[in-house]
């Protein structure tokens, strides 16, 4: 063969395994613009504080109200997306109105939600190694070794978040600053017509003047028949001092994800890896299309009562989905590969983390309804999903202590 076909034909193999490497590298670019452009479609609910309001609601795209250019089916279903009410139960108490009665005759009555279950000590694998939202900081995975602790078994309800208010008179900072946020599918038209802001990074969660623990969608709505579902629109203030007048205290994000694994190793759910074995639903998360349609296959379209769903070998409800909880740590992505005892969380930083996602999530949009995954939010902000379960080192007076059977 000549010199200068030899030439060619290395030249041309060379082009060849030059195009094929581009035809990879173009692959592995499209995938790594799939997995940003998945990140970049956030739920939102970490932008929620009320510096990032843009001034006019209507300035946001078109296409991104929920509602609003939706076939005629969709907006049906935006239109339905209100909570329904819920029937009080024997359990539940007597029937009432708390935005308007408090009197220890009704505390007195209603059952109360306060059972918490002693967590024996351990180490266990934190965060996960493959994150599937690297920029939450979820990986890498560490081992940590956390001390014995009792936790609530359920999110903090509506009717102990009640007591705390009567007896203290405090003003949650969704109260003090005249307003909360709200997802806009879950408002009236009459609530909706005069806010005029939005979240610029997610324009379906509206400021909702008059929105608080007692109002969750709003000044015309009411908590009566939620006493057993979680309470809502509190801040990380607000939590804390709950927490602390309660005898206990907000988990450190180490307890809380130990709590929620329920002693199982590397699984992205409290109950294994299949998001509903058997079939089953196993937390209140959102099924549909986010955010315009939430066809509640679960059996909820917002909150639902915190003793719904299998609780996790630990005898916890809810830690996934329902309501985000609190925790104690400061916010920081970077975490050290070592060993670590009881690690508390960076010493300085404005936002605190929360765990477990919401009755909000949708793979699609925010797929943190994992035991690894994590959020944040600055003390002050308050949502319509964001609520609290609190530990304790001892078991407080008031408490009743459950055996969960392991
Ligand atoms: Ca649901
Ligand atoms: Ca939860």
């Amino acid at each position: 063969m000549a010199a200068s076909t030899i030439k060619v034909n290395l030249l041309f193999s060379i082009f060849s395994l030059c195009l094929f490497v581009n035809a990879c590298s173009s692959e592995v670019l499209t995938d790594v613009d799939a997995t940003n452009s998945k990140e970049e479609q956030d739920c939102g609910c970490s932008s929620l504080n009320r510096e990032n309001l843009v001034k006019n609601k209507d300035e946001v795209p078109f296409d991104q109200h929920p509602g609003e250019g939706q076939d005629e089916t969709s907006a049906a279903k935006v239109q339905d997306a209100r909570p329904p009410e819920h029937e009080i139960g024997d359990n539940d108490g007597p029937e009432l109105n708390p935005a308007l009665k408090y009197s220890s005759e009704v505390n007195k009555n209603s059952k109360r939600w306060n059972e918490m279950v002693y967590i024996e000590g351990g180490t266990f694998t934190m965060g996960i190694d493959r994150a599937i939202i690297p920029l939450d900081g979820e990986s890498p995975s560490r081992r940590v070794t956390v001390d014995s602790f009792y936790t609530d078994i359920y999110e903090t309800t509506n009717s102990e978040f009640m007591r705390f208010i009567q007896a203290t008179e405090y003003l949650t900072d969704a109260e003090r600053f005249g307003d909360s946020f709200v997802v806009e599918i879950a408002l009236s038209e009459e609530t909706k017509k005069d806010i005029v802001q939005a979240v610029a990074a997610a324009p379906w969660w509206l400021p909702v003047k008059g929105a608080d623990w007692r109002h969750p969608e709003g000044p015309d709505s009411n908590i009566t028949k939620r006493l057993n579902h979680p309470v809502t629109h509190i801040s990380w203030t607000d939590a804390n001092e709950f927490c602390k007048w309660s005898g206990k205290r907000l988990p450190t994000e180490a307890e809380w994800e130990y709590a929620a694994r329920g002693g199982l190793e590397n699984r992205l759910f409290p109950w294994g890896n299949k998001l509903n074995p058997n079939n089953d639903h196993m937390a209140n998360i959102w099924q549909g299309t986010f955010p315009t349609t939430n066809t509640a296959e679960d059996g909820y379209i917002g909150t639902c009562p915190v003793n719904t769903f299998k609780p996790n070998r630990f005898g916890l409800y809810n830690t996934i989905g329902n309501v985000w909880e609190w925790t104690s740590d400061r916010w920081s992505i970077q975490h050290t590969n070592d060993s670590v005892k009881n690690p508390t969380g960076p010493q300085t930083g404005a936002n605190r983390v929360k765990k477990g996602g919401s009755f909000m999530c949708h793979e699609s949009y925010c797929y943190r309804y994992r035991c690894a995954a994590r959020s944040q939010n600055d003390e002050e902000s308050s949502a319509y999903n964001l609520g609290v379960r609190c530990v304790a080192d001892h078991l407080p007076e008031d408490a009743t202590e459950i055996q969960h059977p392991r």
